[in-house]
């Protein structure tokens, strides 16, 4: 792997911690570290080797709030655009990975940031933290999939007000609302985020890869996520995987799935 500027990776048994390491800027998402998230979801990281990733910020005040707001005098429409669709590309890579991707929000997850946390396929933070779409203050609006992921976690209605009003809602507010599903101490947020992806990695990563898939097909209108189920529980039946599965059941022992 290449040597990276702002994002920290380390591995724990199969399962990668990436770090926001930018702590004087709260996090924030700045080209380099944009850049830097496409270039590990696209060849940095072995996917064929990870059982799960962990996206987080560094310190404990801020998971990432927002992007840089430092670099947002230079850009022009064409120039807004382009970062707009890079964005997506990046955060889509992230939301179609095929390993489970959790992230940990360890403080103020607002803007860009909050529109990374909602393209990861879980989200569990801290009792400090805070979340918020803030760019209707500076006269925007999300540009990184905010205005669609976040309706899909949250309901139109308060997807709505959030964006609308700029506010910020607390860990409780947000485990309420279904943008979080787990509100734990600073100390044991990694802790929680890797108890969920162990659970995980014991599953059959073929079985794992497929319900990402297919779930995430829901939100696609390009594609008819019954006919995508109907096609992968066929594969699936097929494989060595669920005759492992399906053995192991019957022969009263734990399975032994293989990545
Ligand atoms: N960008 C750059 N620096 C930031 C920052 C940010 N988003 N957030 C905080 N910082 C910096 C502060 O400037 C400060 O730096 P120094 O003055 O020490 O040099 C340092 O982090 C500490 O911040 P504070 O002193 O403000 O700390 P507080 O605890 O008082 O407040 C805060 C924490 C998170 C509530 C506050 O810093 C804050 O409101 N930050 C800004 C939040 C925000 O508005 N974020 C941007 C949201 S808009 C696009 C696609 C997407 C987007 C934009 C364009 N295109 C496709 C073009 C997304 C936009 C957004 O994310």
């Amino acid at each position: 792997m290449k040597k990276l500027e702002t994002l920290l990776v380390e591995e724990k048994e199969g399962i990668a911690i990436i770090t926001l390491n930018r702590p004087k800027a709260m996090n924030a998402i700045n080209d380099t570290v944009m850049e830097e998230f496409g270039y590990l979801f696209s060849e940095g990281l072995d996917m064929a080797s990870l059982k799960g990733i962990i996206i987080t910020g560094s310190g404990e005040k801020a998971f990432i709030a927002g992007a840089d707001i430092k670099e947002f005098m230079e850009l022009d429409v064409d120039g807004g655009t382009k970062k707009s669709a890079f964005g997506h590309k990046v955060f889509d890579s992230i939301e179609n990975c095929p390993v489970p991707v959790i992230a940990a929000i360890n403080g103020y997850s607002l803007g860009g940031g909050n529109e990374l946390a909602m393209a990861c396929h879980m989200r569990i933070c801290s009792d400090n933290a805070r979340f918020g779409q803030p760019e209707v203050n500076l006269g925007l609006i999300p540009g990184y999939g905010g205005t669609q992921r976040m309706i899909q976690y949250i309901g139109k209605g308060r997807a709505m007000e959030l964006l609308l009003t700029g506010d910020m809602i607390d860990a409780v507010k947000a485990l309420e609302y279904g943008l979080v599903t787990h509100v734990t101490p600073q100390e044991e947020l990694i802790p929680t985020a890797l108890k969920i992806l162990s659970k995980i990695a014991s599953k059959g990563p073929r079985a794992v890869a497929g319900i990402i898939k297919t779930v995430n097909a829901y939100f696609d209108n390009t594609v008819n996520g019954f006919v995508k189920e109907i096609n992968f529980f066929g594969e699936a039946m097929g494989s060595d995987e669920s005759k492992e599965g399906v053995n192991a059941f019957l022969e009263k022992r734990k399975p032994e799935f293989r990545k």
